[in-house]
């Protein structure tokens, strides 16, 4: 529940937000499983409320059938299949903690079911009062008012939404029927919604319902789903993430602003893999990482300062880099769409898939995992993955130069003012390498020396558009 079941050499989790299920499979089929990326999480699958023009409808199911604006359930079995068949992983966000806001009162989802928030009927599950938690609520609005009573959190409607009372079994049998659903159709995890506004004992026992990866589509028996939750935690509440970890890995916001305010320190983030205690970090085990997400990057939920996003292009890809080499936490990307206002939904055009060697999905699909710099950034990390938990042959200059191997892979950034020149230990064995920071493999124009005593000479001048240098063992291409 902890480490999710990627293919081997892959790693990665790439958020296609609001991507439809089409234009996931043929993106796994022409490029993430190419470029090893190891997951996809998608936009929630199940039936949500309409509301025109924003993309945060997909956040208040009506039901658990398959059937919104990305695809209905036909198509989201066919991109489950065709991911795993090229080794990416599918990963759910599962909406479970409510179902939709009370300001909805009564209509038609996107799937043709019916609901109503004044008696709570959601016929289609079914769930009705008796599922939700309105009377463990103390609240005067029955709404979370104060985040500093965890009672209220967990058990009141945020932001208006209808919450839903995990401590019955007859309510909880249905989520997990919905999650066991997707885990039959092959889906090998969760990011799990709002986990904070659930309580962990209750989740606990629900995530325990859940049934194994089904060794017919390819996952090794007694495989768990693996569990991504979603606890923003930034220090002054009461809830802590670390009343979640018994239960699966946490998201951990706070590093998205290491990560971005020291992008100019790079060099300080090696304490992060050798002790992330020290930054009041969750473990490397437990830990659920990434640059921004779809909510901080247009100011919902857990915003704050120095965040790295596509907005700032030239740092976006050193700074993906230097999360997905250290051995820290599973990594997540986001892959986003141009937006003016932070409630604007998708573009109406798909974004194009079909050019493997495009850095762009056009339409105004940003697509930053086909960034130069980090479109090979899942080979690397596959290839580091096999040394999970240290490093090797660490070199930095103080400052924001830095260079070291893991695994069968070796990464060097420069995020100075001036050039990073000269001999460095790669960990490798003798040979001609691709630079996968700056070419692709099977096109490759930029290569890396190796010699017999694993040194390399690294030329990363100031500013250069991607100030990075990676290879992998596997991408050798010759003698030295
Ligand atoms: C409105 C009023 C409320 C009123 C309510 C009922 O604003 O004052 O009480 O009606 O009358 C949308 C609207 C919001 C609206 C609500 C209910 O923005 O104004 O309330 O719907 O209709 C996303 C968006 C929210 C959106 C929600 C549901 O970010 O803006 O709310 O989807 O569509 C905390 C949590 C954390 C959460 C974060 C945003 O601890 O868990 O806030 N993050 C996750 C997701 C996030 C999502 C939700 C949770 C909810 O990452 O994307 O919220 O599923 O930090
Ligand atoms: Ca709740």
């Amino acid at each position: 529940q902890w480490r999710p079941a990627y293919a081997e050499g892959h790693d990665g989790m790439v958020h296609l937000f609001e991507w439809s299920w089409k234009s996931i499979a043929e993106e796994c089929e022409n490029f993430l499983g190419p470029h090893k990326f190891a997951s996809v999480q998608v936009s929630p699958p199940n039936e949500n409320r309409r509301v025109a023009g924003q993309w945060w409808e997909r956040y208040q199911p009506i039901s658990y059938n398959l059937d919104t604006r990305s695809g209905g359930r036909a198509d989201f079995i066919d991109m489950v299949d065709r991911c795993n068949a090229v080794g990416v992983r599918i990963i759910v966000d599962a909406i479970i903690n409510h179902m939709c806001g009370e300001d909805a009162l009564s209509g038609t989802g996107t799937g043709g079911c019916q609901y109503n928030t004044d008696t709570l009927e959601f016929p289609c599950v079914p769930f009705s009062s008796g599922d939700f938690n309105d009377y463990r609520c103390g609240s005067q609005n029955g709404l979370i008012n104060n985040y500093g009573d965890p009672n209220e959190v967990r058990n009141c409607r945020l932001v208006g939404l209808t919450d839903l009372d995990h401590s019955k079994s007859s309510t909880a049998d249905k989520i997990a029927a919905y999650m066991n659903d997707l885990i039959d159709i092959g889906v090998a995890g969760f990011r799990v919604d709002a986990a904070k506004h659930m309580w962990p004992e209750e989740t606990e026992i629900l995530y325990g319902k859940l049934h194994d990866l089904p060794t017919g589509k390819g996952f090794p028996a007694n495989t768990r789903p693996w569990i991504g939750q979603e606890v923003i935690d930034q220090g002054g509440e009461p809830i802590k993430k670390e009343e979640y970890v018994g239960m699966g890995a946490v998201t951990e916001f706070n590093y998205c602003f290491s990560l971005g305010n020291l992008r100019g320190s790079l060099a300080q983030l090696k304490t992060v893999a050798d002790k992330p205690s020290n930054w009041g970090f969750l473990s490397n085990k437990d830990a659920f990482v990434f640059t921004n997400n779809h909510d901080n990057q247009r100011g919902h939920g857990g915003g704050g300062g120095g965040i790295v996003t596509f907005k700032s292009p030239h740092d976006l890809p050193y700074v993906t880099g230097m999360m997905m080499a250290l051995p820290f936490g599973t990594k997540r990307i986001m892959s986003s769409y141009l937006f003016e206002d932070g409630d604007q939904g998708p573009p109406a055009a798909q974004p194009s898939t079909a050019d493997p060697t495009a850095e762009s999905c056009n339409n105004d699909w940003v697509c930053e995992h086909r960034w130069a710099g980090i479109r090979n950034i899942g080979m690397l990390g596959g290839a580091m993955r096999s040394e999970p938990d240290s490093y090797s042959n660490w070199w930095d200059n103080g400052s924001s130069q830095v260079s070291f191997s893991r695994g069968t892979g070796w990464f060097a950034v420069n995020s100075d003012a001036w050039a990073m020149e000269g001999g460095i230990q790669t960990g490798l064995a003798a040979g001609k390498y691709c630079d996968l920071a700056q070419s692709d493999l099977d096109s490759c124009d930029t290569f890396i020396n190796v010699d017999a005593s694993g040194m390399a000479c690294v030329n990363i001048q100031a500013g250069q558009n991607v100030p990075m240098s990676y290879t992998i063992a596997d991408a050798r291409v010759g003698d030295f």
